[in-house]
């Protein structure tokens, strides 16, 4: 079964046609503790957990109609390795010039630290079994990970794009993806940034030129292309 191409910007998405679940993958990038939880990294930053937080409760929508849709769902998580052997020195002295240096100890135990409580995922749009995740070092879920062996074993050429934050990890994902000539998906309302002002100019990016990362839609029109029952709809 396929879906209808949906209302997004630039241009109707995808670029070919109708949506078909077997080429499509939802993307929940980062959606951890340290970026969106009390006591995680962004928290201890100094940031504002709303900002972050915003597009949970529409992700979780997404992901239940995505998986209805029977679509490939990924998870990724940015974190290091307990030794830090993979932690780039600039990396580390820049998190420590903002209080919270990766690999040192706060409220969710070591910062971005692969195991510890706030490297997990929330329980909001946790992961199924099965379901893949992939661990990251870096921004990008591209660099040095298997997702692009995960998603051409699985024949996927399509990719949605949820998750935090929108002008860090998920623009870097989006910008790997787009080279590697996956069509790109970003829905607006399911990312969030520690600053509205990239929010809006990473989404804004997205669309110039054509689309020149791919389009940008809302999770509602998402779920009306899917026909899945959006919250608040009545009888
Ligand atoms: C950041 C991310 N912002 N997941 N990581 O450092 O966007």
């Amino acid at each position: 079964m396929t879906f209808p191409q949906l209302l997004a910007n630039p241009y109707p998405w995808p670029y070919d046609g109708a949506i078909d679940p077997a080429r499509t993958a939802l993307l929940l990038i980062d959606w951890q503790t340290d970026f969106c939880g009390p006591g995680g990294y962004v928290d201890r930053m100094g940031y504002d957990l709303s900002l972050t937080r915003a597009g949970l409760e529409p992700t979780a929508r997404v992901l239940a109609a995505a998986r209805d849709a029977g679509m490939t769902v990924v998870h990724t998580r940015e974190g290091h390795r307990g030794d830090l052997s993979d932690l780039p020195a600039n990396k580390r002295w820049r998190s420590a010039r903002m209080g919270a240096e990766i690999g040192s100890r706060g409220p969710c135990g070591r910062i971005l630290v692969r195991g510890e409580p706030g490297w997990e995922i929330v329980p909001e749009v946790a992961p199924r079994p099965g379901e893949p995740i992939v661990d990251k070092p870096g921004k990008g879920a591209f660099y040095a990970t298997d997702l692009d062996l995960l998603l051409r074993t699985a024949g996927i050429t399509h990719l949605i794009l949820t998750g935090i934050t929108t002008d860090v990890c998920v623009h870097t994902t989006m910008r790997e993806a787009n080279d590697r000539g996956y069509e790109c998906l970003v829905l607006s309302d399911c990312t969030g940034a520690t600053d509205p002002r990239h929010h809006e100019a990473a989404l804004s990016m997205v669309t110039m030129q054509g689309g020149i990362f791919g389009a940008v839609a809302t999770s509602a029109d998402l779920l009306a292309a899917l026909g899945a029952v959006t919250a608040g709809a009545c009888a």
